[in-house]
Parts: C-alpha cells; structure tokens; sequence
C-alpha cells in the first residue's frame, strides 16, 4: 500500500476518529477512505487549534490529529503548533514535506528544521518502510510524558511511495510515572504542618483526570485551592474551598489567601511566569508537584518537589496525609470557608454593578453574567480569547465540572478560541461550546465560522464588539488620537447570517437574556450562532497590584 494509506491505517488503529486538515495532502484522502471523518477548514491555524481542542476536553485520551500540504500550508500552521507547545497541548501534526529531491533546499520550507522549538518530537521521514516507524514514535511521545505537540513530516514522494502490506502497529501505550515515596513524605509532612496552604492547581490535573483527589486532599488538609488558567474547572469553583482561578485577573479572596499563605503547593503546573497566571507572591514556600523536571526550579524556587503523574501523585500523597492525621480533622474547616466565602461576597458586591449594569453600549460584564446565568455550566464547554475578554470572564466563570473551561494564555493568539469551541463541540456534540472574543480576535479566524457551518459544528460564538482594541487603548495614545490606530469595525452579525449561520445583533440589556435563549436552542438545531453585543471599551479588570 501507498504510504500515506499506511498513516491512515495507523490513525485508525490510535483510535483517531477525525482528521482536521487543509490539502494538499494525502492523508486526508487515505483517512477518507478508512472511513476517519475529515474535516476541512478554512486556513491551517484554526484546523490546529481544533484538533488542540480534542485533545485538551479529552484529557489527551483522544489525540486531535492535523494534517497540511508542505510549503504554505505548514508554514501557515506554524502559530497553531506554536500555541499548542506554549499551552503544553497533545497534538499530532502531519505535514506534507518536498519532494526528496528538492527536501531541506533553500528556499524550501522544512518542518524538520522549523518546528524544532514547538514540539516534543519532530521527525523527517525519508524510507516510506519508516513510516510506520515514525507513527509509532510520534505516537508514543504524544501519549507520555508532558503533553506537547509532535510532528512527523513526510515528503510527497515518500506518502505516494509504496509500504510492505503486512506491517503490524500496534497503538502506543499510555504510561504512568509515580512519584518518590520517601519525597512524598516530606511533602505530606509540610502540607500537614502548613497553617495557611493554599493548593495551586495547573492542566496536569485535568491530564491526569485527578479531580476527585484533588477534591479529596483540599478537604482533607481544609486547604483553599485555586488553578492556573489552564486548569481551571479542575476544581468545582462553587465549592466552599475555591477561590477562583488564576490568571491576569483573579479574584479578590484568591489575591487574599496566596498573599496570607505559608505554604503554596503546586500540582500538576508549571509555575511559569506569564501575564496571564497569577504571580506566586515572594517569600512563600513552594512545593512544586509535575510531570515534567524541566520545570522544577525554572521560574520559582521549589523548597521540596515531587515528579509524577498528578494522580498517582496525589493519591500517594493522600495515603502520606491521612496516615499523619490520624483521623483528626484539621479543625479550620469552619474559618477558612467564612474567610473565603466573606472576601468573596465583598469582591462580588464590588463587582455587581458592572455585573447587573443597564447601559448600553452594554457593559461586557453584564454579558458574561447574563451567559453564565441563562446556559447550563455544567454541560457548557467555554473559553475566551485573548484581549480584555480573557480577563473579564476568566474571574467571574464559575465552572462546577472539570474541563467545562479552556483556559490558556502561556502565549495568547488572537482568534485561538473560536477553533478550541469548534474542537470541543466535536469531541461533546452533547455540550453548548462557547467562545468568548472581542472583534478583533474575530478578524485573525472569524472566516471558519463557514467551517462551524459547513462541517456542522454548531457552536455558540459571543462577541463583545467595541469597535476598538480595547485592551491597547492605554499602551496606544497618541496612535490612537492621531491616527485612530486601535479603531476597528465591522457588522458581524450580518457577517455569520452571510455564512450560512445564525447572527444576532444585541445591543440593549433587556435583549441579552432572551437572545442568548434563541441562539442556543439554534445550536442545538444545528446551526453555529454568533451573538454580537455591542459593548463598551471596558478597561477596568479585577486585577490587584
Ligand atoms: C496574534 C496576536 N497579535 C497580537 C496580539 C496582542 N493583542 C492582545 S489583545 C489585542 C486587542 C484585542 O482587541 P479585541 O479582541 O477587540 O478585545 P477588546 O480588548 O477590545 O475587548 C491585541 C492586539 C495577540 N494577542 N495575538
Ligand atoms: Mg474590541
């Protein structure tokens, strides 16, 4: 068989129900013809960030796989593989590479050589006989270890070229590494003796499938949890115990507690600097919990450390407590919860203005409240995009059911939620997929709406449409007074009707509840909603110095 049918095969045998991709390439026709749906979209960015999304609401137990032609197609997916690296995404990404040939000539683009820094695993693979080699690598790093993207490039002369029919694959393992028992006791020994912790939770948790350990040891040690952005929904926020996720803007009993805390423990998470995860105030005791050494002492010091698998780790770490505590419950239960739950009403009180505002332009606020007051959370898969809308809605989210959120932010490309919604709904037809972006987020991807459409994806779009970037208004002054730099525009609900979906323009608050109505019950017709509010150029975050 042609190697490119022998891709196709593997895929199968993986468990790959589809394959998102732009042609040319091979092996969407081969993937077609082993019945493996094919997805097509508009440019390769948003087919990446789809096959990202597969993965990330699957806790990496479905591999999203992308598929583009070499040359343009592969130098156009470059950002969706880089923001899958950046966010620590599973992916596998199959570009078409030249002709052997011509293959590593200047000026002919080379995955080998270009996607070194955004991926785990990048191979070229020049014997068609080593494709199924190749597979299997790219398989088995994908599905171990920390989740990053892999990338096999196979040159077009090689998928057309014939493979021996009898080669045998089989699907790569999914492999555990548990965490030193003598360093799981120390960890045990300081959280047991930590008067004010706080549990940082990060996306291993969600990767690991941890939720209920994580839940189990929070109430054990009576300890408040908060996640990074990208894991947040890793711990119900409506619990006693939550005090919201990190991220640029946070909340006010999170901004609270880390500052009072002893001791911060971090499971499943990088610790890495960014603006968008909340910063690990200085001269606390970090106990840093991850899969990936790489990350242990890179950004903050860690006085103890524990490498595994977040699961593995938080259950050795559960036998370690409950042995040391004897069955005597801490006793801080009742203060700790009156504490958050006290901060907390003060944050909201705060906030509720802004919340319940009755202004038009409407305040972006009120939207994300009215959304989050009118769709089911539970069986809502939301995510935001970069600019202000992350950091309006990323606070005020309260997911109950772990990953219900998509949050990222390690690098922030605009128009990445739009395919992450697109990627979930095709992962959870059952769920309303969400995505939460302002209009200039829908000029980098707002075309693959028409995929949304075509491919029956029918998610639910929500634009905050202040004619402006607003986030920049404040770094963009005089670009702004002078040349009207961050101006934008656009009618974007007249937009979506022209691609076939369903458009709204909303633009008093009494409107916002009963539309929100109408564009779900669309969705669950069938067809892709996209609402647009017209809002105000907010610049005020829950943000705290
Ligand atoms: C690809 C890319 N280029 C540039 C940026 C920097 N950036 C972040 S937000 C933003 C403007 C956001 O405007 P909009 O989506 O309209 O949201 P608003 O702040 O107006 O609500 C820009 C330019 C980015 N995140 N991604
Ligand atoms: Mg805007």
């Amino acid at each position: 068989m042609k190697a490119a049918n022998a891709v196709a095969k593997i895929l199968k045998k993986e468990g790959v129900e589809f394959l998102i991709g732009y042609p040319v390439n091979q092996i969407i026709e081969a993937a077609a013809e082993e019945d493996i749906r094919t997805i097509i979209v508009r440019q390769e960015r948003v087919g990446l960030h789809m096959a990202d999304a597969v993965s990330r609401v699957s806790s990496g137990q479905r591999i999203g796989v992308f598929a583009m032609q070499h040359g343009p197609g592969t130098e156009n997916a470059f950002g969706g593989v880089a923001q899958a690296f950046g966010d620590s995404v599973p992916i596998v990404v199959l570009p078409g590479g030249y002709p052997r040939k011509i293959l590593n000539i200047t000026p002919n683009f080379s995955s080998l050589l270009n996607f070194q820094h955004v991926t785990k695993w990048c191979e070229q693979v020049i014997l068609p006989d080593s494709v199924p080699d190749a597979m299997r690598r790219a398989f088995t790093q994908v599905k171990n270890g920390r989740p990053r993207p892999v990338l096999v490039e196979i040159p077009v002369d090689v998928m057309r070229a014939e493979v021996p029919d009898d080669f045998v694959y089989t699907p790569a393992p999914r492999l555990r590494v548990g965490p030193d028992p003598q360093a799981v006791s120390k960890v045990a020994e300081a959280l047991v003796a930590a008067q004010r912790p706080v549990i940082y939770a990060g996306q291993g948790v969600h990767y690991a499938q941890a939720w209920k350990q994580l839940r189990a040891l929070a109430e054990l040690l009576e300890a408040p949890v908060t996640t990074s952005l990208q894991g947040k929904s890793a711990f119900p926020e409506t619990h006693p115990l939550s005090l919201g996720s990190g991220g640029r803007s946070i909340s006010k009993q999170l901004h609270h507690f880390l500052n009072n805390a002893d001791v911060i423990f971090g499971i499943g998470c990088s610790f890495t600097t960014t603006n968008y995860g909340v910063a690990m105030p200085k001269g606390k005791r970090l106990i840093h919990a991850t899969l990936d050494a790489e990350d242990i002492n890179k950004d903050v010091t860690a006085e103890l450390a524990l490498l595994g698998d977040a699961a593995l780790t938080l259950e050795a770490l559960l036998v370690e407590v409950k042995d040391r505590l004897k069955g005597k419950p801490r006793g801080r239960l009742g203060a700790v919860t009156s504490e958050i739950a006290k901060l907390k009403q003060e944050w909201l009180a705060q906030w509720m203005p802004r919340l319940t505002q009755k202004t038009a332009p409407l305040s972006p606020y009120r939207v994300i409240w009215d959304l989050m007051h009118t769709v089911d959370v539970a069986n809502t898969i939301i995510t935001h995009d970069a600019g202000s809308p992350r950091d309006q809605i990323s606070p005020f989210w309260e997911p109950t059911e772990p990953l219900t959120y998509i949050g990222w932010g390690k690098t922030t490309q605009l128009g990445y939620g739009l395919g992450l919604a697109m990627g979930a709904k095709l992962a959870h037809p059952d769920k309303l997929c969400v995505n939460f972006w302002g209009d200039a987020a829908i000029g980098f991807t707002g075309m693959d709406f028409e995929t949304a459409v075509r491919e029956r994806i029918p998610i639910l779009s929500i634009l905050s449409n202040n004619f402006s970037m607003a986030i920049e208004l404040k770094v963009m002054k005089a670009a702004t007074e002078k040349y009207r730099s961050t101006d934008i525009s656009g009618n974007y609900a007249d937009f979506a009707k022209a691609l076939g979906g369903y458009g709204e323009r909303v633009s008093q608050p009494d409107d916002i509840v009963p539309a929100i109505r109408r564009a779900v019950a669309k969705t669950r017709e069938g067809v892709p909603a996209l609402l647009e509010f017209i809002t105000e150029k907010a610049e005020d975050f829950s943000m705290f110095a």
